[in-house]
Protein backbone atom coordinates (compact mmCIF):
# COMPACT_ATOMS: atom_id res chain seq x y z
CA UNK A 1 0.00 0.00 0.00
CA UNK A 2 2.32 2.05 -1.12
CA UNK A 3 -0.09 5.25 -1.63
CA UNK A 4 -0.99 5.60 1.89
CA UNK A 5 2.33 7.46 1.94
CA UNK A 6 1.48 9.99 -0.80
CA UNK A 7 -2.31 10.36 0.88
CA UNK A 8 -0.96 10.85 4.44
CA UNK A 9 1.47 13.78 2.91
CA UNK A 10 -1.44 15.17 0.81
CA UNK A 11 -3.35 15.26 3.53
CA UNK A 12 -1.32 17.11 5.69
CA UNK A 13 -0.97 19.71 3.18
CA UNK A 14 -4.87 19.94 3.05
CA UNK A 15 -4.64 20.23 6.31
CA UNK A 16 -2.45 22.99 6.04
CA UNK A 17 -4.25 25.00 3.09
CA UNK A 18 -7.16 24.88 4.68
CA UNK A 19 -6.23 26.05 8.39
CA UNK A 20 -9.21 28.67 9.77
CA UNK A 21 -11.85 26.37 9.97
CA UNK A 22 -15.20 25.78 7.87
CA UNK A 23 -14.10 23.93 4.61
CA UNK A 24 -18.20 24.88 3.63
CA UNK A 25 -16.05 25.00 -0.11
CA UNK A 26 -15.87 21.15 -0.04
CA UNK A 27 -16.92 19.42 -3.16
CA UNK A 28 -19.49 17.14 -3.65
CA UNK A 29 -20.42 15.11 -5.98
CA UNK A 30 -23.48 17.00 -7.15
CA UNK A 31 -23.62 18.45 -10.31
CA UNK A 32 -22.63 22.34 -9.64
CA UNK A 33 -22.97 24.35 -12.47
CA UNK A 34 -23.19 27.83 -10.61
CA UNK A 35 -19.72 26.67 -9.14
CA UNK A 36 -18.29 25.62 -12.14
CA UNK A 37 -19.08 28.40 -13.59
CA UNK A 38 -17.26 29.88 -11.43
CA UNK A 39 -14.29 28.29 -11.98
CA UNK A 40 -13.84 28.91 -15.05
CA UNK A 41 -11.28 31.17 -16.67
CA UNK A 42 -11.93 34.58 -16.61
CA UNK A 43 -10.00 36.26 -19.46
CA UNK A 44 -7.05 36.85 -18.56
CA UNK A 45 -7.17 39.75 -17.04
CA UNK A 46 -4.30 38.84 -14.64
CA UNK A 47 -1.96 38.94 -17.89
CA UNK A 48 -0.79 35.17 -17.53
CA UNK A 49 -1.49 34.24 -21.11
CA UNK A 50 -0.16 37.77 -22.32
CA UNK A 51 2.15 36.45 -24.55
CA UNK A 52 -0.14 34.31 -26.38
CA UNK A 53 0.64 36.25 -30.07
CA UNK A 54 -2.91 35.89 -31.57
CA UNK A 55 -5.78 38.12 -30.46
CA UNK A 56 -7.81 35.12 -30.66
CA UNK A 57 -6.25 32.43 -29.20
CA UNK A 58 -6.20 33.20 -25.13
CA UNK A 59 -9.89 33.90 -24.63
CA UNK A 60 -11.65 31.56 -22.86
CA UNK A 61 -14.95 30.36 -23.22
CA UNK A 62 -17.40 29.82 -20.27
CA UNK A 63 -19.06 26.66 -19.49
CA UNK A 64 -22.90 27.11 -20.79
CA UNK A 65 -24.27 23.76 -20.23
CA UNK A 66 -24.29 21.24 -17.88
CA UNK A 67 -20.96 20.19 -15.92
CA UNK A 68 -19.96 16.52 -15.82
CA UNK A 69 -18.07 15.06 -12.60
CA UNK A 70 -15.14 12.58 -12.82
CA UNK A 71 -13.09 11.08 -10.23
CA UNK A 72 -9.60 10.77 -10.23
CA UNK A 73 -8.57 7.46 -8.23
CA UNK A 74 -5.61 5.60 -7.21
CA UNK A 75 -6.25 2.45 -5.18
CA UNK A 76 -5.95 -1.28 -4.83
CA UNK A 77 -7.53 -1.45 -8.13
CA UNK A 78 -5.60 0.73 -9.90
CA UNK A 79 -4.92 4.24 -11.52
CA UNK A 80 -8.17 5.46 -12.99
CA UNK A 81 -10.45 8.20 -13.98
CA UNK A 82 -14.06 7.37 -13.24
CA UNK A 83 -15.77 7.53 -15.67
CA UNK A 84 -13.25 6.81 -17.81
CA UNK A 85 -14.77 7.60 -21.05
CA UNK A 86 -18.40 10.42 -21.28
CA UNK A 87 -19.84 11.95 -24.14
CA UNK A 88 -20.98 15.51 -23.61
CA UNK A 89 -21.96 18.63 -25.62
CA UNK A 90 -19.92 21.64 -26.82
CA UNK A 91 -20.43 24.13 -24.33
CA UNK A 92 -20.54 21.45 -21.44
CA UNK A 93 -17.59 20.79 -18.46
CA UNK A 94 -16.23 18.47 -16.74
CA UNK A 95 -15.04 18.77 -13.08
CA UNK A 96 -12.07 16.61 -12.38
CA UNK A 97 -11.86 15.76 -8.23
CA UNK A 98 -8.52 14.76 -6.85
CA UNK A 99 -10.23 11.61 -4.59
CA UNK A 100 -7.47 9.31 -3.88
CA UNK A 101 -3.51 8.10 -4.91
CA UNK A 102 -2.72 11.94 -6.09
CA UNK A 103 -1.00 14.11 -7.20
CA UNK A 104 -3.19 13.60 -10.63
CA UNK A 105 -3.50 15.68 -13.79
CA UNK A 106 -5.54 16.05 -16.88
CA UNK A 107 -3.75 16.11 -19.99
CA UNK A 108 -5.26 16.31 -23.41
CA UNK A 109 -2.94 14.67 -25.77
CA UNK A 110 -5.37 13.96 -28.99
CA UNK A 111 -7.49 16.36 -30.40
CA UNK A 112 -10.13 16.81 -33.10
CA UNK A 113 -8.77 19.41 -35.71
CA UNK A 114 -5.39 18.41 -35.49
CA UNK A 115 -2.21 20.49 -34.27
CA UNK A 116 -0.67 21.78 -31.34
CA UNK A 117 -1.00 25.19 -32.79
CA UNK A 118 -4.98 24.36 -34.34
CA UNK A 119 -7.20 26.82 -33.31
CA UNK A 120 -9.09 24.30 -31.46
CA UNK A 121 -5.98 23.08 -29.50
CA UNK A 122 -5.31 27.28 -28.64
CA UNK A 123 -9.03 27.33 -27.44
CA UNK A 124 -8.77 24.12 -25.27
CA UNK A 125 -5.62 25.39 -23.89
CA UNK A 126 -7.72 28.78 -23.44
CA UNK A 127 -10.42 26.90 -21.23
CA UNK A 128 -7.92 24.97 -19.11
CA UNK A 129 -7.55 27.34 -16.11
CA UNK A 130 -3.66 27.42 -14.55
CA UNK A 131 -5.96 27.56 -11.24
CA UNK A 132 -7.49 24.49 -9.32
CA UNK A 133 -10.26 24.59 -6.69
CA UNK A 134 -7.41 25.05 -4.43
CA UNK A 135 -6.48 28.38 -6.10
CA UNK A 136 -3.53 29.07 -8.56
CA UNK A 137 -0.96 26.84 -9.01
CA UNK A 138 1.36 26.27 -12.40
CA UNK A 139 -0.19 24.44 -15.70
CA UNK A 140 2.30 21.97 -17.07
CA UNK A 141 1.67 22.73 -21.01
CA UNK A 142 -0.77 24.42 -22.61
CA UNK A 143 -3.42 21.69 -22.63
CA UNK A 144 -1.96 19.80 -18.76
CA UNK A 145 -3.60 21.05 -15.61
CA UNK A 146 -1.61 21.85 -12.64
CA UNK A 147 -1.44 18.73 -10.46
CA UNK A 148 -4.11 18.73 -8.15
CA UNK A 149 -2.44 17.42 -4.85
CA UNK A 150 -4.79 17.56 -2.11
CA UNK A 151 -7.92 15.25 -1.28
CA UNK A 152 -10.65 16.78 -2.92
CA UNK A 153 -8.67 19.76 -4.80
CA UNK A 154 -10.62 20.03 -8.07
CA UNK A 155 -10.13 21.16 -11.69
CA UNK A 156 -12.82 22.24 -13.98
CA UNK A 157 -12.47 22.09 -17.88
CA UNK A 158 -14.95 24.29 -19.89
CA UNK A 159 -15.39 22.79 -23.43
CA UNK A 160 -17.19 25.62 -24.78
CA UNK A 161 -16.27 26.68 -28.10
CA UNK A 162 -14.02 23.66 -29.14
CA UNK A 163 -14.96 21.18 -31.90
CA UNK A 164 -17.04 18.40 -31.80
CA UNK A 165 -15.22 14.71 -31.68
CA UNK A 166 -12.68 12.54 -29.07
CA UNK A 167 -10.45 14.19 -26.74
CA UNK A 168 -8.24 11.48 -25.35
CA UNK A 169 -6.66 12.43 -21.98
CA UNK A 170 -4.34 11.24 -19.46
CA UNK A 171 -2.79 12.09 -16.21
CA UNK A 172 0.57 12.48 -16.90
CA UNK A 173 2.25 11.13 -13.43
CA UNK A 174 0.02 7.66 -13.69
CA UNK A 175 0.19 7.21 -18.16
CA UNK A 176 2.38 4.23 -17.82
CA UNK A 177 -0.13 2.57 -15.28
CA UNK A 178 -2.67 3.23 -17.80
CA UNK A 179 -4.79 6.43 -16.06
CA UNK A 180 -6.50 7.71 -19.35
CA UNK A 181 -9.41 8.27 -20.86
CA UNK A 182 -11.54 9.43 -23.67
CA UNK A 183 -14.19 12.56 -23.74
CA UNK A 184 -16.54 12.48 -26.73
CA UNK A 185 -17.66 15.71 -27.67
CA UNK A 186 -20.79 16.10 -29.84
CU1 LIG B 1 -2.97 10.18 -11.73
Amino acid sequence: MRFHGVVLTAGVIALGACGGGGDKNASTSTPDTTAAAAAAPAPAAGGAAATTTAATAGKSAPITGKTWNVQMIGDQKGYRFEPATLTIKVGDGIKFTNVTGGPHNVAFNTLPAEGADSANAKQLAANMPAQTGAGPSAKIGDLSSPLLTAPNDTYTVSFAGVKPGKYDFNCTPHLALGMKGTITVQ
